[in-house]
C-alpha cells in the first residue's frame, strides 16, 4: 500500500501593500476549497502569506514594521482560515511574520493538523538581504533589519503519516537545510518563497536565470536527500515589484512532477507517495553507509570560506 499524501501547493498571486489580512485570508480560503475539490488533504501556502512582501519597504522606525507582524496565531484575522481548514478536514502550512510576546521578530511557518491545531513551528534561519537602506541596490531586501535568525533549528516532525520538515525561501538555496532534515529521515520538505525576479545587485541576471537557480536548488535538495519537496511561490507584481512564480513539486529522485506556469492564485495538486523516498535512502543516499563525517568538519567549524587546507605534496 503506498503511503499517499495528496498535496496542494497553493500559490498566491500578488498582495498589494494596501490589501488587508481579511482580503488575503478570503483568497486563501478559496484556495483551500479548490484544493479540497481536487482531492488534496494537505495545503501548503507561501512565505509571509498574509501580507505583501514587506521587507522591500524601508521603515526608519523599526516599530513601524510591526504592522506586518502577527502577535498571535491564530489571531482574529486568521481564525477563519483555521476554521475553514478544519471544516474541510485539511492539514495546512503557511508562512507569516511572527512577533512574540517578548518582542522578538521571526519569519516563521507552521504545520497545522486536520483538527486545526498548530503542531509544529519553524523560524527562517537563512535571512538574506541587509539591515540599512542601501542606495546601491535597485530595490531593498531588508529581512536582516526586520527579523532575527530562527532559533529552532531544522526539526522534522511526524505528521500526516510521514516525516515532515519546513524551510523558508532563501533556506532552499543551502544544502545544509535539506541535509539536516535528511539526517532525520525527512520524507517531505514544504517551503514557501517570495523571490524578486530581478537581482538588485546585478542587471545581468535575468528572471530566467533566477528561476533556473530556484529549480536547481529545490531539485538538488530533493535528490540528495531522497525527499519530496513542495516549493510554493507568492508571485506576480506587488506595487511595481515583480516576484517570479515557479511553484513546483520535486520528487525524491529530483524530478519535477508538476509546476505552475502562471503568477496568480492557484493550486498544484499531486499525490505524493512517501514510500518513494525509500529507494534513494536505501541506496545511493544511504547516509549510514556512505557518509564520511570525519572529512566534513569544516561545515560546522567555518562559517565563511578561509585558508585552503591543501599542502604541497612532499612538503
Ligand atoms: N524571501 C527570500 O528569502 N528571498 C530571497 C531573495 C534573495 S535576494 C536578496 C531568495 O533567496 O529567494
Amino acid at each position: 500500500m503506498p503511503r499517499l499524501i495528496t498535496v496542494a501547493a497553493a500559490q498566491l498571486g500578488p498582495i498589494q501593500r494596501a490589501d488587508s489580512r481579511k482580503q488575503v485570508v478570503a483568497r486563501m480560503i478559496a484556495l483551500l476549497e479548490k484544493a479540497k475539490a481536487q482531492g488534496a488533504t494537505f495545503v501548503v501556502f507561501p512565505e509571509l502569506a498574509l501580507t505583501t512582501f514587506f521587507p522591500r519597504w524601508y521603515h526608519e522606525e523599526r516599530a513601524e514594521a510591526d504592522q506586518w507582524f502577527e502577535r498571535s496565531m491564530p489571531g482574529p484575522e486568521t481564525q477563519p482560515l483555521f476554521d475553514r481548514a478544519r471544516e474541510l478536514g485539511l492539514a495546512m502550512s503557511f508562512g507569516y511574520a511572527e512577533l512574540t510576546p517578548e518582542g522578538r521578530h521571526f519569519n516563521s511557518s507552521i504545520l497545522v493538523d486536520r483538527g486545526g491545531r498548530i503542531v509544529a513551528k519553524y523560524r527562517k534561519i537563512h535571512l538574506p538581504g541587509h539591515v540599512e537602506f542601501d542606495t546601491e541596490r535597485t530595490h531593498q531586501h531588508l529581512e536582516k533589519r526586520y527579523f532575527e535568525p530562527g532559533d529552532l533549528g531544522f526539526p522534522v516532525w511526524e505528521f500526516e503519516g510521514g516525516l515532515f520538515g519546513m524551510a523558508i525561501c532563501n533556506d532552499r538555496r543551502w544544502p545544509e537545510t535539506y541535509r539536516v532534515m535528511g539526517l532525520q529521515g525527512v520524507e517531505m520538505v514544504v517551503l514557501g518563497y517570495n523571490t524578486p525576479s530581478a537581482n538588485s545587485q546585478s542587471p545581468n541576471e535575468t528572471a530566467a536565470d533566477r528561476l533556473f537557480h530556484h529549480r536547481l536548488s529545490v531539485q538538488a535538495g530533493a535528490y540528495q536527500n531522497s525527499t519530496w519537496v513542495v516549493a510554493v511561490a507568492k508571485a506576480g507584481t506587488e506595487d511595481g515589484h515583480h516576484l517570479f512564480g515557479g511553484t513546483l513539486i520535486a520528487a525524491p529522485d529530483g524530478k519535477i512532477v508538476g509546476e505552475l506556469t502562471h503568477e496568480e492564485d492557484g493550486v498544484l495538486v499531486h499525490p505524493c507517495d512517501l514510500d518513494e523516498t525509500r529507494f534513494g535512502k536505501a541506496t545511493i543516499f544511504d547516509f549510514a553507509r556512505h557518509r564520511r563525517v570525519e572529512h566534513y568538519g569544516l561545515i560546522t567549524e567555518r562559517t565563511g570560506a578561509g585558508a585552503p587546507l591543501g599542502k604541497p605534496e612532499g612538503a
